[in-house]
């Protein structure tokens, strides 16, 4: 079906693992493979497979294809599945164009040997790429530039290693700062001073926005691969901790806000819900919670969320809390309260209460939930609620809450919108508006990929608005154009979306008028290579979604 191939084209971005030294041991029950062949197998599986099958190969979101199995298998069954793909979501390598004959063979022999292990990633080893550019008593003491630091937008150059600073004002680009490779996500310290930054490559970048033009100020390598940052947001500690998270090696390390010195790595293997032991839990969302000084940590393959305390690195308190798999991305209910978070591949959301540090409920959605941060927002018949959309289906859900005031309908499913379709990655309100936006970036028709739904929050039941974003930005070469991560500005009366072409290609952003739904100003500017994730300054420090 379509949104299971958009899923696994999702997951199957390559990972920097690919060129990482590995030890490696053959197995003498798989067919043979010369030294050459093997390290070709590998650096393919790295780029296609592991997003789904998992570095050690014991299945995530795809099945585990550990050599116990696959011998069973054989080469020509193996073959078979990987040339064909199936329904369950194994995409086509043969038949699709993207592998030969000669590279399907070599990947079935390739699957039947151990799996190669990357090396692990100590403290030492961190400490030891660790840069501080600009020292603490170097740095400012006061804001020595002009800009509206509030409202400026951190943005995600995916394929250009960088980020952009767009002053949400003048929509002039402030700069383009070097980062790791296919940064994921932005994330402010408590002050709004700090932005931590994170590459796929699991290099973090600290940009101090206080400077006269804002710029690095210190740099570590926390592993061979991220998507995570988050730093202390809990009184008395405004940015005096970060948190970084890896997929490999499957652990998080607290770190020095202001200078990234590392203090504590922390691994996450161990068992999951189902008391099965799991070698590669990789450390997917982090939030911090404003009720005590702790972080939340998602450990995506043993479906346990950590309750990480900050303030005695020393005698470390954490806890672990038992959930669904596989945990994803998510983010806080408008009181700041409640973590709710997707359990991707058992289509639920995870509600923790993090004022009483437990599970408050698990909820059933539509086919693989993508909330991104969610959507919150008071629904006219059934009060607060916080909304996701799917990746699988084109459902939209609205879950309760409010406990106190609205006990009927928390945590539970009050309205199921339809939106246009499967594919969807982002869904995005702010306080001060009606509308609801919904992304479908990865729906396999390009008319939907390339444009948003919108719906009023007052008037949920007319249904929604179809807007051309990639119509409103007036590309001049047939690039993909997807629409991606509607974000806000600081006001609340504007909605930024990226549309999303191939690095060869031009790229934009386009700024609609949140309350006339037009499209207001296009950005446009060769340095913006890529853009995807955008992060409001103002509405990041503070969880406002
Ligand atoms: Fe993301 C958030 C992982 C592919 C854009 N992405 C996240 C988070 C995780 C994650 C764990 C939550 C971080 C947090 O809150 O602490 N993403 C992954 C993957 O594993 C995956 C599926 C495949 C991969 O190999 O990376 C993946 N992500 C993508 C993309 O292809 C996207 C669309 C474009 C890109 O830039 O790579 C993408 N992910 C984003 C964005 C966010 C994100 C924009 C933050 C959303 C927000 O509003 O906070």
């Amino acid at each position: 079906t379509p949104t299971t191939a958009a899923e696994a084209q999702y997951q199957g971005a390559a990972s920097p693992l690919a060129g990482a030294a590995m030890h490696q041991s053959s197995n003498p029950k798989a067919p043979p493979m010369t030294e050459e062949e093997f390290a070709r197998a590998r650096q393919i599986y790295f780029e296609r497979c592991a997003g789904c099958h998992g570095v050690l190969r014991k299945g995530a979101t795809g099945k585990p294809l550990t050599p116990d199995l696959t011998n069973d298998k054989g080469t020509e069954y193996l073959k078979t599945f990987i040339a064909y793909g199936s329904p369950a979501g194994m995409p086509n390598w043969l038949t699709s164009g993207e592998f030969d004959e000669a590279t399907v063979d070599l990947m079935a022999r390739y699957i039947q040997h151990d799996a190669p292990t990357p090396p692990e990633f100590s403290l030492a080893d961190m400490e030891a790429t660790r840069k501080e550019y600009i020292p603490v008593d170097k740095r400012p003491t006061k804001k020595m530039n002009n800009y509206n630091i509030e409202n400026i937008f951190s943005v995600t150059l995916r394929d250009d290693g960088t980020i952009a600073l767009i002053d949400g004002d003048t929509k002039e680009i402030i700069s383009i700062i070097k980062t790791g490779y296919a940064v994921h996500i932005s994330r402010l310290s408590a002050s709004g001073r700090y932005l931590y930054v994170i590459g796929r490559d699991a290099r973090l970048n600290l940009i101090d926005l206080w400077m006269e033009k804002p710029d690095n100020v210190a740099e570590i390598k926390v592993g061979l691969e991220a998507r995570s940052v988050e730093t202390s947001k809990f009184k008395g500690w405004e940015d005096k901790i970060a948190i970084a998270g890896t997929y490999w090696p499957p652990q998080f390390v607290l770190m020095d806000g202001d200078t990234l010195k590392p203090k504590k790595v922390v691994g996450t293997r161990g068992m999951d819900i189902n008391n099965e032991y799991h070698p590669e839990p990789r450390v997917a969302a982090i939030v911090s919670s404003h009720n005590k000084p702790e972080f939340l940590v998602n450990a995506k393959e043993t479906g346990k969320v950590w309750m990480v305390d900050y303030t005695d690195l020393t005698n470390l308190k954490t806890k672990q809390i038992d959930t669904a798999k596989y945990l994803h991305d998510g983010g806080f209910d408008a009181s700041g309260r409640y973590f709710m978070t997707a359990a991707n591949a058992s289509d639920k959301i995870v509600v923790i209460d993090t004022k009483e540090s437990k599970l408050e409920a698990i909820v059933d959605v539509g086919k693989i939930p993508h909330p991104g941060r969610g959507a919150n927002f008071k629904h006219p018949k059934f009060g607060p609620v916080w909304a996701t959309s799917d990746l699988g289906d084109e459902g939209i859900s609205l879950i309760g809450t409010d406990p106190k005031k609205n006990k009927d309908h928390a945590w539970k499913v009050v309205q199921t919108l339809k939106g246009q379709g499967g594919g969807s990655l982002f869904i995005k309100t702010h306080p001060k508006s009606t509308n609801l936006w919904v992304d479908t970036t990865l729906n396999p028709d390009a008319k939907i990929s390339q444009s948003i739904a919108v719906f009023d929050i007052n008037n949920l039941d007319k249904g929604y608005q179809v807007i051309d974003i990639a119509a409103c930005a007036g590309l001049k070469d047939d690039g993909a154009k997807r629409v991606v991560q509607p974000e806000y500005n600081k006001a609340g009366d504007e909605v930024w979306f990226s549309v999303w072409s191939a690095k060869d290609k031009e790229s934009a952003i386009v700024v609609v008028d949140d309350k006339t739904r037009a499209c207001k100003t296009v950005i446009k500017d060769k340095r913006l290579i890529t853009p995807t994730g955008k992060f409001n300054v103002y509405n990041t420090q503070h969880d406002v979604y």
